[in-house]
């Protein structure tokens, strides 16, 4: 759809937020007449005359529908606008509408998102390309959009993706697919095939050739990566670098932060810049540049030698299990909401790299259990207070569980909601807890 096209139309925002604001603001731009609600009205306040807090069913006269990306299919207004035959898109599509003579470079995956959008940027920048890392990071693409970067670095999350129709992007990278957000989906299928809508109309796709998930989506068509040897594929590592084909990009210790799946994410970020064309050179400054974001694997002090390490973005098994191969002796601090994941096949696999467990939060049974019957001679500390004051005693704790040589590391392989108002509040009262006792 073109950008006349939404001249005259009478548009429903659902959410306000962020994602509403940006969205809002587009409209009202282009002379659009808007209503906004989903919200309370306080968290409508902002939108004046526009918001019209509460609504069961789409005004009279709606016919598109732009919803922010939080919402549930099935809440009670979603499903009114289905009924109601109504277009509904999401903020992704609107901003594809308004991008013109922009290059997207697009990535989604159930783990290292924001760390692969981030290293892309620092690639593009490196470049002297006037880019930015936008979407689910947390600035709006259609913000992105009207600030008319040159190149937009985009994160799409499983939820945006369900609201996409088409992309048409110039490169799109499905990173990896793991059990995640099946709440919201319904099932790992419905979850999966969110996410492969990247690849529609996508000028090149690139896949994970280490992912099964990633392989299947993209159909194995297009430019593969994986952390061995390149094999059929284009990007690998030789010889302990990061290559494209015969061009080295990288040595693998200067990809921060460390760890196997951050080296899979730093070739999956030179795999979208090759594709935009920017230099090996480039890449290798971007990479050597880059500031690691916050609770990712971000070293956050030492007490009495002993390296404190927050991965508190490792919400679930998976990701806990990159930071956790990238040691080799480790105080693991883990625990939180398992929504009845399993953690067996993770204890299993990095048993022989455990020195102690302290376990926080409500489904610490589960993990006590699988390190009991994968590790049975590795310690575990309990911590059984909900309070996020626990931090404190699980940092103690760790101190007293690790030798030299040890790191203590808070993977907690489950999301944060018991004790703590998200992944980036759980990570803020570990530092503190290590900076006040280093
Ligand atoms: N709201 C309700 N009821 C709902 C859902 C939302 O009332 O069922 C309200 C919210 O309180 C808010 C408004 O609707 O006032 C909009 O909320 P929203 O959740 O749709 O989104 P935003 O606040 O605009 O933020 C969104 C992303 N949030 C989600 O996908 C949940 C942000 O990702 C993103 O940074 C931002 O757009 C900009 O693109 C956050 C996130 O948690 C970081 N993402 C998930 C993740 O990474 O796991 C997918």
């Amino acid at each position: 759809m073109a950008r006349a096209d939404l001249v005259g139309r009478n548009v429903l925002v659902i959410g306000g937020g962020v994602t509403g604001r940006s969205v809002v603001a587009a409209l009202v731009d282009l002379g659009v007449s808007v209503t906004i609600t989903g919200g309370t009205p306080e968290s409508l306040r902002e939108f004046g005359d526009l918001a019209r807090p509460g609504l069961t069913a789409p005004p009279e006269g709606t016919d598109l529908v732009v919803t922010t990306p939080g919402w549930k299919p099935d809440s009670p207004l979603h499903k009114a606008v289905a009924d109601a035959g109504i277009e509904i898109i999401g903020d992704v599509e609107l901003a594809r509408w308004l991008s013109s003579g922009q290059t997207w470079l697009a990535l989604t995956g159930t783990d290292g998102k924001t760390t692969t959008v981030t290293m892309l940027e620092s690639m593009l920048l490196a470049a002297g390309v006037k880019a930015v890392a936008c979407g689910n990071i947390g600035l709006p693409v259609l913000d992105a959009v009207r600030a008319g970067y040159e190149v937009l670095a985009v994160e799409l999350s499983s939820y945006q993706l369900h609201w996409l129709e088409s992309l048409d992007v110039d490169a799109a990278v499905v990173l990896n697919v793991a059990e995640d957000h099946i709440d919201w989906h319904g099932s790992m299928e419905a979850y999966a095939a969110d996410k492969a809508k990247i690849y529609r109309g996508a000028k090149t796709r690139i896949f994970n050739a280490d992912d099964e998930w990633s392989v299947r989506l993209s159909g194995g068509v297009g430019e593969g990566f994986t952390v061995g040897e390149p094999g059929p594929n284009r990007f690998g590592v030789t010889d302990g670098w990061l290559v494209d084909g015969d061009t080295q990009l990288c040595r693998v210790d200067e990809v921060q932060p460390p760890g196997l799946h951050n080296v899979s994410n730093a070739l999956a970020a030179a795999a979208l810049a090759r594709a935009y064309g920017i230099s090996p050179e480039a890449i290798r400054e971007g990479l050597r540049s880059y500031q690691p974001q916050p609770h990712r694997v971000q070293l956050v002090g030492q007490i009495d030698g002993i390296p404190f390490i927050n991965d508190s973005k490792a919400t679930n098994t998976h990701a806990a299990a990159g930071s956790l191969m990238a040691y080799e002796h480790i105080v693991w601090i883990a625990g939180g909401e398992l929504h009845g994941a399993e953690v067996d096949v993770l204890v299993a696999s990095v048993a022989d790299r455990l020195r102690g467990v302290v376990l926080m939060g409500v489904d610490q049974e589960v993990f006590a259990q699988a390190v009991e019957r994968h590790a049975p001679e590795v310690p575990i500390t309990r911590l059984d207070s909900r309070d996020h004051g626990a931090m404190t005693a699980a940092v103690r704790a760790a101190r007293a569980l690790a030798c030299p040589g040890d790191v203590v590391l808070l993977a907690p392989a489950a999301k944060s909601f018991d004790m703590f108002e998200g992944y980036v509040h759980r990570g803020e009262v570990f530092t503190k807890a290590v900076q006040a006792s280093a």
